[in-house]
């Protein structure tokens, strides 16, 4: 009797592991080719946009009160993933321990690159912000400098920064050793990314003020590119703006404040504050006291 139980136990389990053997099957032959390395390198962009979002409210990792909220790092020049701090380039690879986060890769196992609009800098010091055209105050209302490109040509936003995944190496491509430092591979730009025009009209990535979001694959370009808007940036760093307010029991002490006119962007309410973003939205935080130059918030 507990022979043939063995043996009933025996065949369901065999049976269980054909169903699942099956259902694996199954799963791999719905996937088109390169599904895997796709979302792998969606994984890889949206992990590096989500850690600029949170350099951009908080700083380095000291939270340093001497950064302007928002403010971006310069990319990692030299490859040994550390952003330089007297960067002149606007696209370079993504400054990953600068970020605290580890080598993020793409599906093709490439490290990612990163370009910022020169105006959202944490290169133009806090102290000089609002004295010249290519130091404006950094808030809200600050446009991106980086044009977003897709098959029909500028969309018409602009965006503060982007991050691209490079692809495998097209024709013509040469890439050098993994670097022990960044454990990214060596070589310039042109290795990884690619210029292209769009009806007729050049979009260089390699000026770091385009973001073409062109679909991989399409004839002598494959990068992959996710671009971060200014409301998205600044939900975050506006909610740490609220926060400081907060903090400092009303006005905030800090350069920042001041320097970046941060009082023509908060209004309050009976309770709260309110910062509005470049697309309508808006960020509030319940405060016990407000900013004293701060206006009341229209219709309320
Ligand atoms: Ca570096
Ligand atoms: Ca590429």
């Amino acid at each position: 009797m507990k022979r043939r139980q063995q043996g009933s136990a025996l065949l369901i389990a065999v049976g269980l592991l054909g169903l699942l053997a099956m259902a694996t099957l199954a799963r791999a032959l719905s996937s088109p080719p390169g599904a895997e390395a796709a979302l792998a390198t969606e994984r890889a962009l949206a992990r590096a946009r989500e850690a600029l979002v949170a350099y951009g409210a908080l700083g380095n990792a000291a939270g340093s009160h001497d950064n302007s909220p928002g403010a971006l790092p310069c990319p990692d020049l030299d490859n040994d993933g550390v952003s330089d701090l007297n960067c002149s380039a606007h696209i370079g690879r993504l400054p990953w321990r600068t970020l605290g986060l580890g080598p993020l890769l793409d599906g093709a196992g490439e490290c990612l690159w990163y370009a910022r609009s020169p105006r959202y800098s944490n290169n133009i010091q806090t102290s000089e912000r609002g004295t010249s055209a290519d130091k404006p105050a950094l808030n809200p209302a600050t446009p991106g400098e980086i044009v977003e490109v897709n098959a029909e040509g500028a969309t018409g936003r602009r965006l503060a920064a982007v991050v691209i995944a490079p692809g495998l190496p097209l024709p013509g491509q040469q890439r050098g050793a993994v670097s022990g430092l960044s454990g990214c591979r060596s070589g310039d730009l042109a290795q990884f990314l690619e210029d292209v025009s769009v009806g007729g009209t050049p979009y260089p990535h390699s000026s770091g003020l385009n973001a073409v979001t062109l679909l991989a694959g399409d004839d002598g370009f494959n990068d992959s590119v996710l671009g971060m808007d200014t409301p998205r940036l600044f939900a975050t760093a506006g909610a740490r703006v609220l926060g400081d307010i907060q903090l400092a029991g009303g006005t905030p002490t800090h350069v920042w404040w001041t320097q970046n006119l941060w009082c023509t962007q908060v209004c309050v309410t009976a309770s709260s504050g309110r910062i509005t973003l470049a697309d309508g939205g808006s960020v509030s935080r319940a405060l016990g006291v407000f900013p004293a130059c701060a206006s009341p918030c229209s219709g309320t």
